[in-house]
């Protein structure tokens, strides 16, 4: 694995998803195979779990690791080719990330959407320059359209949580719902394509559910089911995962604050009992009620918990691969 920035870098998901189990039942097993190797986390946007749990998963395998919120902390970075800097932009990405390669075996880049140009965004500009000239392995922290360490920790606590009784075959072939849900600001959709992503390939019964005009990018969301009714999609559900994120067609705007759409007990009350999931962080009352979150059936502290899991298991594969290559 050369990179993680989507599931197409990665051969068998599940070749991720059963080590991060394992991971977690020894974490410091292997905690000589990062020795020496530095892990830089480059931050253009606010994080709390990806930062802090990347950078457990890395010292738990022996790494150094450096953090800088390029944004606030670097100088102001020009994207494009050509440009004739003599406006706001201090240094090319082209010298910022080859020097940040110099320091870091392996380097993570957080950068959100803009949400304003759909092509700029969809293009992932600024993750593919980090590709082109930081010259090792890029591992998204959250990038314009998707944040496969949140979906990874999300496929683990799924497998985690699904009980192995093949008696119940509802349990061993999981109903997941992702459900959008309410939010004040526009918000990417990074979160649900990449959900959408990984749960197509599990062996799962996956439904989605939002409002009409914000269905998600095809490319992402395949031949996923489509339910516009929300209460017929959670019937029946064993896993509830919602996310607000802003419209794709129109791009990048908030269509609808519909109220009903939050989750809520009675919502629950359709389910098979579900789980309830959300990436965090969350807005209470808006998203999710306080007494479904609280509830005994949100499993959101643990799925952040297995954040670090996932990571470590990514991280491994990438520091082996750098093994091999000699680097
Ligand atoms: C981000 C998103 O992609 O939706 C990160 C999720 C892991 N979420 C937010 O930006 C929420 C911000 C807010 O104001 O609620």
């Amino acid at each position: 694995m050369k990179h993680f920035t989507s599931i197409q870098d990665v051969a068998n998901p599940n070749d991720l998803i059963a080590p991060a189990l394992e991971i977690k039942k020894t974490p410091y097993s292997t905690s000589q195979l990062g020795m020496h190797k530095t892990l830089g986390l480059i931050f253009f946007n606010s994080s709390l779990r990806t930062r802090l749990s990347t950078q457990k998963a890395a010292q738990n395998l022996g790494m150094d690791v450096i953090v800088m919120n390029v944004s606030s902390d670097g100088w102001a970075l020009e994207m494009e080719d050509g440009t004739v800097m003599n406006g706001n932009t201090a240094e090319h990405i082209k010298e910022a990330a080859a020097v940040m390669g110099q320091y870091c075996d392996i380097l993570g880049v957080r950068t959100f959407a803009g949400l304003k140009d759909r092509k700029y965004d969809y293009e992932e500009v600024i993750l593919n320059k980090f590709k082109q000239y930081a010259n090792c392995p890029i591992l998204s922290l959250e990038s314009a359209t998707l944040h496969p360490l949140q979906s990874l920790a999300d496929m683990v606590t799924i497998q985690e949580l699904k009980p192995n009784n093949k008696s119940v075959k509802s349990w061993t072939r999981p109903k997941v719902v992702l459900t959008w849900a309410p939010h004040p600001k526009a918000l990417p959709q990074a979160v649900a394509n990449s959900f959408c992503e990984w749960i197509t390939k599990q062996d799962v019964e996956f439904v989605l559910t939002h409002p009409e005009n914000y269905e998600l990018a095809e490319s992402f969301s395949g031949n996923a089911k489509i339910e516009y009714n929300q209460n017929k999609a959670f019937e029946n559900a064993d896993f509830i995962y919602a996310k607000n994120w802003s419209s794709y067609h129109n791009y990048g705007q908030v269509l609808s604050n519909d109220e009903s759409w939050m989750i809520t007990k009675e919502k629950m009350s359709f389910t098979n009992n579900a789980k309830f999931m959300h990436c965090l962080p969350v807005r209470r009352n808006v998203v999710v009620s306080d007494d479904v979150i609280d509830s005994n059936n949100s499993i959101v502290i643990q799925q952040a918990g297995n954040r670090v899991f996932a990571a470590q298991a990514v991280l491994k594969e990438l520091l082996k691969s750098i093994e091999k290559n000699g680097q």
